[in-house]
């Protein structure tokens, strides 16, 4: 397709940006981390969102260099902020089957001077229909060397609860759609509160992605979340805003 010719050309071209969406600690509210989040500026067709490209990346294979390209800018634009600010990035099945993935990771961190305790890798549960052993073993390698494991989107996956005692994490990123679900119907309410104790038992950072609304964060810091990521604390800046956000939310 025209996007799929399109983009391989546009890696050359560096017409890829990251943004930036805070993640804060639930009773602090200071800034723990940022999300990084991919974003394509087109020459003709201005911005291009993830949900359009990141498929079209995966069918080609272009999500490689592509992913490959987030890491170290990544890397690179956090190792510039005050520590210990985090820094958490989207990788694919495709991205693990690739086996000099977690070297590269590795790499990027050393030419950057970025501590490895800083870096997040982001998963969704689909990960882990990429060959199992493989996924099993780049974890633990990125985590033995460091590097943060988060599942994300989680709650909506399939066979949530085995993932968790086969897979190697740090932290659980309940999906957004909880948050609206959990202020409107008891059901949903439950099932966050059982999944944030589920958290708690396997020692992990819970993280409510999200949270738009001062009540969401209220019901979500008495059931013991540990941290917030939504449009109320902000949506994703551009690079050049996130030092401003670290000064004034210290
Ligand atoms: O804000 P936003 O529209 O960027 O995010 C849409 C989706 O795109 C999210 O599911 C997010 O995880 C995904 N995404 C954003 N950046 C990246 C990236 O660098 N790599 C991958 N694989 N997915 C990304
Ligand atoms: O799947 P992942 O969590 O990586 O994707 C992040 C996506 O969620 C991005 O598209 C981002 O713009 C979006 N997002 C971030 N905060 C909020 C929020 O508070 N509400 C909604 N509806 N979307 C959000
Ligand atoms: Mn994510
Ligand atoms: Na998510």
């Amino acid at each position: 397709s025209a996007i799929e010719n399109d983009l391989a050309r546009a890696i050359r071209a560096e017409e890829f940006f990251l943004e930036y969406q805070p993640i804060v600690g639930v009773e602090s509210r200071t800034v723990r981390a940022f999300e990084a989040l991919l974003r394509w500026r087109h020459p003709e067709k201005g911005r291009i969102m993830p949900d359009v490209f990141i498929p079209a990346a995966e069918k080609t294979g272009l999500i490689l260099p592509l992913g490959n390209w987030v890491v170290r800018e990544a890397c690179r634009e956090a190792a510039a902020w005050p520590a210990p600010a985090g820094v958490a990035i989207n990788v694919v099945g495709d991205q693990f089957k690739d086996r000099a993935f977690v070297g590269y990771v590795k790499q990027c961190l050393m030419e950057t001077g970025l501590a490895p305790g800083r870096l997040t890798i982001e998963v969704t549960e689909s990960v882990f229909s990429v060959d199992e052993t493989v996924i099993r073993e780049s974890l633990s390698e990125l985590r033995s060397h460091g590097v943060r494991v988060a599942l994300d989107d989680f709650g909506i996956g399939f066979s949530s609860i085995n993932n968790l005692r086969a897979f190697p994490i740090d932290q659980l990123k309940i999906d957004r759609s909880f948050a609206q679900a959990m202020m409107e119907s008891k059901r949903d309410a439950d099932l966050v509160d059982i999944i944030l104790k589920l958290g708690r038992t396997f020692q992990v950072t819970t993280t409510v992605e999200g949270i738009e609304s001062e009540g969401q964060l209220d019901f979500i810091r008495q059931r013991g979340a540990s941290e917030a990521q939504g449009y109320l604390i902000s949506g994703p800046v551009a690079a050049s805003d996130v030092m401003r956000f670290l000064s004034q939310s210290d």
